[in-house]
């Protein structure tokens, strides 16, 4: 915590250690109250820096040194200094050897960084720099060393005592004690270091290599949750066998572990060998879990897996480069979702999250590039931008590439960098260097922060048959960036005639487009503006623009209305086609806020009405693409493509829409439901995922209806389903209701879920989710209930994003109420877990960041919680950038 304000890293700034660490050997002791941190460093100056007689300067937080000795001699009080943040070891050798010993108290650790009590168990959370709270390192990832390490414990309390690499020993230690030696042959960063200690259950299973390697993998939980492992494990081995088959990538240790832990401030970790998960995304089964919650664990084991190649194997130089590893794993591992479920459908899901959520974020006081040039707290930074925007970038570059080249690049990358610490450069040279291709315009996306904007208008010379798009680009300014150069944005075009897409032969093709067939092209707009002229164009065609989302910008074309409707029945991309009816919804939906604004009466088009009924009742349609297509545009999507957002206009006209839709389309949408029933056991298979997703889109729209058939249809779906998907769908339909019939059913309901569920943490924590979304004007009252009731734990990072992340960041009608209460809740939690737990107080605080975008009212009420969470004393790294940056000018 520090009361000064905290400084600033620059990229610009980074130079080598001038020390390395070639072995670290750790024992910890550990003890009820506390525990014992002896560290054995060979250290020696780095060759590569000039400096000579460097003091030794090493990263720790919160420790208590009890002894620092090099090369085995303790050093006087004199010989080196300590403060909050440093041991400075003022003359050191050539080459020697530092023992350190620090005491820890892993139990009054609430920010779940470093070594920490969770429940019963002691594990590690050390990205970026928890391990500077183990003890005294150069706690940086360019400094790579071997790790061994001994955990000493209880043998009652930790039977398992886990490390990174290969158990190398064990034995007893007396008085009820025993020691495990763990020794992980691979140098790696400490922030890859892991250990976890706890009375564990073990699912065991094993994976053979593409080489014949055996490997053993191991999923550890609490005993009562050994029936939640089956589809982790499967899940793992679908991601070994996938990166082999598309990566040419084998494992490299004997054995892969996973731990399942409660407390937890993210999804999961991928550290060496040990990957640490939160519950949440790693325990699944049919009844407790919902297919989202499936399609999450399959998500991140195979992310965390994937890690091992990209982030472990080849790491990350400083922070800087975080993208390196976490953009291009985000891109590995929402390609083997596509590969293994619906690809049309994996790819609305990841564009929706971009465009509502970080567009958003590159619109707002915390823009960055995927690259930062600075930060304050890098914790901060493990952004959406970063991952989704960072993954978008080598999607792109696999686009340029193509499928073979993109590969060529990839092997090129991991074989010239392995065991390397590396940058986003490297990784692009790679890529350069595989094919020959420029990439010096490209290289904007990643040092440049702020959503690219196209701007697309056509032109059709009948005489002359040619058919010419016009494009612009331009990028707002974002903070720290006013001027933007052009980037090299791949957009992929179709055009298309009464008849089906058209051929396409481009005036002056650029040689290296890369086309799929010849009515398919990706145009390189590298302009501020430029002209795509087609030739032997015989028809006015329509433009199918930006396919696949090509690239992550807002593209606009002036289509009207009419196009897209012929877009949503003929365009060949399912994705194109979803877009298409997305952009019709978004059209009509904005168009009916500004005449809610004006008090005009609200009015659905009929195009809207028409196109849902026929997709409705064109039963050859997949049910994944209908459902996806039914789903109107969220509140977020629309707030974020306002000018000024008025979130209670925003949600009053959604809610109209989708309740008119229900009135006109109900016997559609009853018909729909039914015939979409699934039969057979529960499976997460794509063909049933499908059904039930549309199956229950349907039971939202018809949940809004004054239609006690409907109230009975939804209870029984609740009471009598085998799976979670179907239960909670029912569940949140009568309870998000604002139908009179179900006034009586709700709490209700909501007991009786209680009753059934209330020994599954995971599945208490979305019944509170669904609480904390209901729209109606007694959530924050309830909110604040739940948060005093016994079901809630500030200890616990999911509980506080059921409750608070849930009401602030997708209940915007209660959390944006008038009178600013909403705000005021969010502030009183930021301020609570400021010095408890930083990095969730920081991320939570995220929806009151962008107050500026606000209608005037709720902006006053928004700026004024952060001024007052401003004024706080002693606030740590992670809020005050954020808070910092949100109020600068
Ligand atoms: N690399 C971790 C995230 C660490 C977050 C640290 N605050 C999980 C992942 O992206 O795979
Ligand atoms: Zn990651």
């Amino acid at each position: 915590m520090k009361d000064a304000q905290p400084g600033t890293v620059y990229l610009k700034d980074y130079r080598p250690s001038d020390y390395l660490i070639d072995t670290t050997d750790l024992h910890f002791l550990l003890e009820d109250e506390y525990t014992i941190v002896t560290s054995k460093l060979t250290m020696r100056r780095n060759p590569v820096v000039a400096d000579l007689d460097m003091p030794l300067q090493l990263d720790g937080q919160e420790l208590e040194l009890m002894s620092v000795a090099v090369d085995g001699k303790d050093l006087n009080i004199d010989e080196y200094s300590v403060d909050d943040e440093q041991l400075v070891i003022h003359t050191v050798p050539q080459q020697f050897v530092l023992s350190i010993v620090t005491r820890i108290y892993p139990s009054k650790n609430t920010a779940l960084e470093g070594l920490y009590r969770s429940r019963t168990m002691y594990c590690t959370q050390c990205e970026a720099q928890g391990f500077r709270r183990i003890t005294y390192y150069l706690d940086r990832p360019d400094v790579m060393s071997r790790f061994t390490t001994t955990i000493d414990a209880s043998v009652d309390k930790f039977p398992v005592l886990l490390s990174n690499g290969n158990n190398i020993a064990n034995g007893e230690s007396g008085e009820g004690r025993h020691w495990v030696r763990w020794e992980d042959p691979f140098p790696k960063p400490c922030y890859l270091f892991a250990l976890v200690a706890g009375d564990l259950a073990r699912v065991d299973d094993s994976f053979k290599t593409m080489s014949g390697r055996n490997i053993g993998l191991q999923i550890f939980v609490e005993s009562k949750d050994l029936d939640k492992c089956n589809h982790a494990m499967n899940s793992l081995k679908r991601a070994m066998k996938w990166d082999e088959e598309v990566y040419g990538r084998e494992y490299d240790l004997d054995i892969f572990m996973i731990v399942a832990v409660d407390d937890f401030n993210m999804g999961a970790m991928e550290n060496k060998g040990l990957n640490i998960f939160n519950t949440s995304c790693v325990l699944a089964k049919a009844e407790t879990t919902t297919d989202a919650g499936f399609q999450r664990v399959e998500g991140i084991v195979a992310h965390e897996y994937f890690h091992n190649w990209s982030g472990n194997r080849v790491t990350c130089r400083d922070w800087f480069q975080l993208s390196l590893k976490e953009g291009f794993t985000v891109f590995r591992d929402s390609e083997y979702s596509a590969d293994i479920g619906s690809r049309t459908v994996k790819r609305v899901e990841d564009v929706t999250l971009l465009r509502t959520a970080q567009f958003a974020e590159d619109a707002g006081p915390m823009a960055h590039p995927i690259q930062p040039a600075s930060y304050m707290e890098i914790s901060n930074f493990y952004t959406l931008t970063v991952y989704e925007k960072g993954g978008e970038v080598v999607r792109m570059i696999r686009q340029l590439l193509g499928e073979q080249g993109f590969r060529a690049g990839s092997d090129l990358y991991f074989d010239r960098h392995d065991g390397q610490a590396v940058t986003c450069d490297d990784f692009v040279q790679a890529m350069a260097d595989a094919s020959g291709k420029d990439f010096s315009q490209f290289k904007y996306w990643y040092s440049q922060s702020g959503t690219p904007q196209v701007e697309v208008t056509a032109s059709y010379d009948a005489s002359a048959k040619t058919y010419t798009l016009h494009m612009v680009q331009t990028c707002p300014p974002t903070p720290g960036q006013t001027e933007k150069k052009p980037y090299l944005i791949p957009i992929k075009v179709s055009l298309l005639g009464a008849a089906g897409a058209l051929p396409l032969a481009l005036r002056n093709t650029q040689p290296d487009l890369e086309t799929s067939d010849n009515t398919e092209i990706v145009l390189q707009l590298t302009q501020p503006q430029q002209d795509f002229v087609f030739e032997n164009i015989g028809e006015r065609a329509v433009p199918s623009l930006l396919r696949g989302f090509s690239a992550p910008v807002k593209l606009n074309f002036p289509y009207c209305r009419d196009d897209l409707t012929f877009l949503i029945q003929n365009d060949n991309d399912g994705f194109s086609r979803w877009e298409a009816c997305n952009k019709l919804a978004v059209k009509i939906m904005l168009e009916q806020v500004e005449n809610f604004k004006v008090g005009n009466n609200l009015q659905t088009d009929q195009r809207l009405l028409t196109t849902y009924k026929n997709i409705l009742i064109d039963v050859s349609l997949d049910p994944a693409m209908v459902a996806l297509m039914l789903t109107l545009p969220s509140e977020a999507y629309l707030s974020e493509l306002s000018e000024v957002i008025y979130p209670l206009h925003i949600h009053h006209v959604r809610h109209s829409i989708k309740t008119f839709i229900a009135e006109q389309l109900q016997t559609e949408l009853v018909e729909t439901y039914h015939r979409n029933k699934v039969v057979g056991d529960y499976d997460p298979n794509s063909e049933q995922i499908a059904k039930r997703s549309l199956r229950n889109v349907c039971l939202s729209y018809l949940s809004l209806l004054e239609d006690p058939a409907i109230a009975q249809l939804c209870t029984e779906q609740l009471n009598n389903s085998d799976n979670m998907t179907d239960e909670m769908a029912a569940l949140v339909a009568i309870v998000h209701s604002p139908a009179v019939v179900y006034e009586n059913l709700r709490d209700s309901v909501l007991a009786d879920f209680y009753q059934r569920w209330q020994k599954e943490s995971l599945v208490i924590n979305q019944w509170l989710q669904v609480q904390a979304t209901a729209p109606a004007s007694d959530a924050l009252v309830n909110i604040h209930k739940l948060i005093d009731s016994d079901f809630f734990e500030w200890s616990n990072p999911n509980k506080i994003r059921a409750v608070v992340g849930a009401f602030c960041g997708a209940n915007a009608v209660n959390f944006h109420q008038l009178g600013g209460h909403g705000h005021q809740l969010l502030r009183d939690v930021v301020i609570r877990l400021n010095k408890k737990n930083p990095q969730i107080a920081a991320r939570i605080l995220a929806p009151l960041t962008r107050w500026r975008q606000f209608e005037p009212e709720v902006s006053t009420s928004m700026n004024s919680c952060l001024q007052e969470i401003f004024s706080q004393q002693s606030l740590s790294k992670d809020v005050f950038e954020v808070v910092a940056k949100s109020l600068a000018d």
